[in-house]
């Protein structure tokens, strides 16, 4: 699952993109700022630190996520405009899209159009995905329109066209594919161009040093978080005494870097199972909606294979019971599921199978 961090030149991106990398304990070389930076980051989640409490394993695993740092979109710029076009393949790649923009004045950082308004900005780069994506839909009709004049498969060809017509003229009324999607066949359809917008966004405003604490509002009608990037990375550098110190200075409950790890989690549709034991407590990525045969397979294709049953509990049913499995199992809280069971976020989970 992977996150691409997009915005204007110098509104934050590489600075955030540090900070994430910095706390997840991985070092990225960023050194270039035309290209992409990738990095592997674990979703922090204090259910599977209570759970490594109680079990004391060998090992602790979270989930991972990655975040794709790209390089600045300059759309003040008709030719770097177009040079960056050929970056939207790796965007198109992502699962989730987070919009960076700049609020944060700087004598020294020259701002982008010469303004600092995040709002526009975000609105731009919405803008700027809907016509890529519009330009995709014209190639894509020109082509099945072609086909048409041809004797196969006709139906099914009018019938992309048919879908492909009504795409286009949402984008062309500013409205993304995600909202012109109707059911789950459509979205069948769409599903190789990966249009960009289809995809979860989120908006960062990355908002200097002052007034973090309070609440967000959304910008372009989206999910938005207030942070600074800068402050981030000098918590990304600290040890964790200095930095619960340094975040309590500044009235920050919980970093900036963890709320939007968890809110593009959540962003991707995404929910945790756990698996615990002495060996190893562990966070599994699931999509919401996954069955127990399809969580199965994630830890083992053999464990989907020789699937018998999921043996499960609730993490709040365990947590209630102060970790004691015995005592979940004597409230009748311990069950068994089959297959086609629907995993819950939280559910712990050990996997009866034979192979
Ligand atoms: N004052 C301030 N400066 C920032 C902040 N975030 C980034 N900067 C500075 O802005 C400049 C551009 O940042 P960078 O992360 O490289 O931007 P990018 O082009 O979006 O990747 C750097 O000098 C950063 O130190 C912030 O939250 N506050
Ligand atoms: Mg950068």
């Amino acid at each position: 699952m992977r996150v691409a961090l997009i915005g204007p030149p110098s509104s934050g991106k590489t600075t955030l993109f540090e900070a994430i990398a910095a706390a997840g304990g991985s070092t990225v070389d960023v050194s270039r700022t035309d290209q992409p930076h990738l990095a592997v980051v674990k979703v922090p989640d204090e259910r599977l630190e209570w759970l490594t409490e109680i079990y004391q394993p060998k090992k602790k695993v979270p989930a991972e996520i990655e975040f794709l740092d790209m390089p600045g979109i300059d759309l003040a710029d008709a030719v770097a405009r177009n040079r960056w076009k050929t970056h939207w393949a790796a965007v198109r790649d992502c699962d989730m899209v987070v919009l960076v923009c700049r609020a944060f004045d700087s004598p020294t950082v020259a701002a982008y159009r010469n303004r600092v308004d995040a709002a526009a900005d975000a609105e731009e780069l919405l803008a700027e995905m809907l016509f890529a994506d519009l330009e995709q839909v014209g190639n894509r009709i020109e082509r099945l329109e072609a086909q048409l004049k041809k004797p196969a498969n006709r139906d099914a060809t009018q019938r992309e066209l048919d879908l492909m017509t009504r795409l286009r003229e949402a984008l062309e009324n500013e409205k993304p594919i995600r909202d012109a999607i109707r059911d789950e066949a459509e979205a069948k359809m769409v599903r190789s161009f990966a249009f960009l917008s289809q995809k979860n966004h989120l908006v960062v405003v990355n908002g200097g040093e002052d007034d973090l604490a309070g609440p967000a509002e959304p910008v372009a009608g989206l999910t938005t978080l207030k942070l600074s990037a800068k402050i981030e990375d000098e918590l990304a550098q600290l040890d964790a005494a200095d930095r619960s110190e340094f975040m309590a200075d500044l009235g920050l409950g919980e970093s900036a870097r963890d709320r939007l790890v968890r809110a593009c989690y959540e962003g991707m549709n995404l929910i945790s199972m756990f698996t615990v034991g002495p060996d190893e407590c562990r966070a599994w990525t699931l999509h919401a909606g996954d069955d127990a045969v399809t969580a199965a397979g994630e830890i083992h294709s053999d464990i989907a294979r020789g699937f018998i049953r999921a043996e499960t509990m609730a993490y709040d049913d365990l947590k209630a019971a102060g970790g004691d499995e015995k005592a979940v199992k004597a409230a009748g809280r311990l069950r068994l599921e089959g297959k086609h069971y629907v995993v819950a976020d939280g559910d712990i989970i050990n996997f009866r199978f034979n192979v």
